[in-house]
């Protein structure tokens, strides 16, 4: 775990720092309450952080957008550890979020890509991402640097408090050895993500579904199709389908389900039985060599088999690639999106 905070993750040696994890071992140890800030696919990784940390630390967590929380009255004691994330690092309502908790007492934990922006600056420790300058507007590797930053916290946060046993820690850990590779697996559904983009580059809508860890994904697979290709789209918790997206399901409408196996796989079964149901055409994120989703789906992806730790991180790869192939397809700039700007310091 120290490794993977100094030699990834942890601040390089030289530039301006943040003070890193370690040093606040004992706050996380003993925090009441993390309060994640964040804005747009910051926000949705802060979403997966809370999913993490609170099954691996057991530390309560609770997810805010920072344009909400500047602007109420929150209460924050001198207990809560405040974790905000920001890709740019000047995003006006996280920064304001975070001057606002200092006020209250709050500790302010940043995790930021670029290196000496104003929210490192503001913060009393935290790590940056490294992840290199995103190109395009919209956030991507930053998104999944931003996972993987928070999957380390949770599992360091873990070994600290002792809630996981020693073997499963060693065996999430060697597991993340493997990530880069499986991503790079993950990859190589590129070719047939074009196929399926080419079927769905005339959609006026699409629904993203996820359940547990899977759910900020479909989230962020929905953020991304809309920001680059302008159609609208919806992430839902497949469980919530029931109590209203359902009635938008027709034989028009693509849901994207994410499917994998994992402890909700059997649930998401049968939320796509009920999009069959009703005539939706399904594209189903699956893990390698599953037959069951593949038969029910209209068009199924595979992403390599791993711990559910690591959901997020390879389910979020074909769902980046599908929005980047129907943008493509509808003629859109997909690194400068209309009326977004990378940092929105207003
Ligand atoms: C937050 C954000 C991005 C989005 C776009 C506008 O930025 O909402 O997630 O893709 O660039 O800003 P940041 O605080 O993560 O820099």
């Amino acid at each position: 775990i120290n490794d993977c905070m100094r030699g990834r993750i942890y601040p390089l040696e030289g530039k301006i720092q943040l003070g890193g994890i370690k040093e606040y071992a004992e706050k996380f140890k003993n925090a009441h309450r993390i309060i994640i800030v964040a804005c747009g696919t910051s926000w949705h990784a802060g979403l997966v952080g809370e999913y993490l940390i609170e099954e691996y630390a057991r530390i309560p967590v609770e997810v805010e957008y920072a344009s909400e929380f500047r602007y109420r009255n929150p209460i924050i004691s001198e207990n809560d550890i405040v974790i905000a994330i920001s890709q740019s690092g000047e995003t006006a309502d996280t920064m304001a979020a975070i001057e606002m908790a200092k006020s209250k007492g709050a500790t302010i934990f940043g995790i930021c890509n670029v290196v000496g922006a104003s929210i490192p600056r503001l913060s009393d420790a935290g790590m940056y991402t490294h992840a290199g300058p995103e190109i395009g507007v919209a956030s991507t590797k930053a998104f999944t640097a931003q996972v993987t930053a928070l999957t380390l916290m949770a599992f360091y946060m873990a070994e600290v408090k002792g809630t996981l046993p020693k073997t499963k820690l060693i065996a999430l850990l060697s597991e993340l050895e493997r990530i880069p590779s499986l991503v790079e697996k993950a990859l190589e559904s590129d070719k047939l993500i074009l196929e399926i983009a080419e079927k769905f580059k005339d959609s006026r809508n699409a629904l993203f579904l996820g359940r547990g860890s899977g759910f900020p994904v479909a989230l962020e697979g929905a953020l991304k199709l809309k920001e680059i290709s302008y159609i609208h789209a919806e992430g839902y918790p497949a469980a919530e389908m029931k109590h209203g997206p359902i009635a938008l399901i027709d034989e028009e409408m693509p849901v994207i389900v994410i499917a994998t196996k994992n402890s909700s796989y059997e649930k998401v079964i049968s939320n796509i039985q009920e999009v069959k149901a009703r005539k939706g055409i399904v594209v189903a994120i699956v893990t390698e060599g599953d037959t069951d989703v593949v038969k029910m789906a209209d068009y199924s992806i595979e992403i390599p088999a791993s711990d559910e730790a690591f959901l997020p991180l390879l389910a979020t790869i074909p769902l980046q690639l599908l929005s980047y192939h129907i943008a493509v397809l509808r003629g859109c700039n997909v690194d400068q999106p209309r009326n977004l700007a990378k940092s929105v310091t207003v």
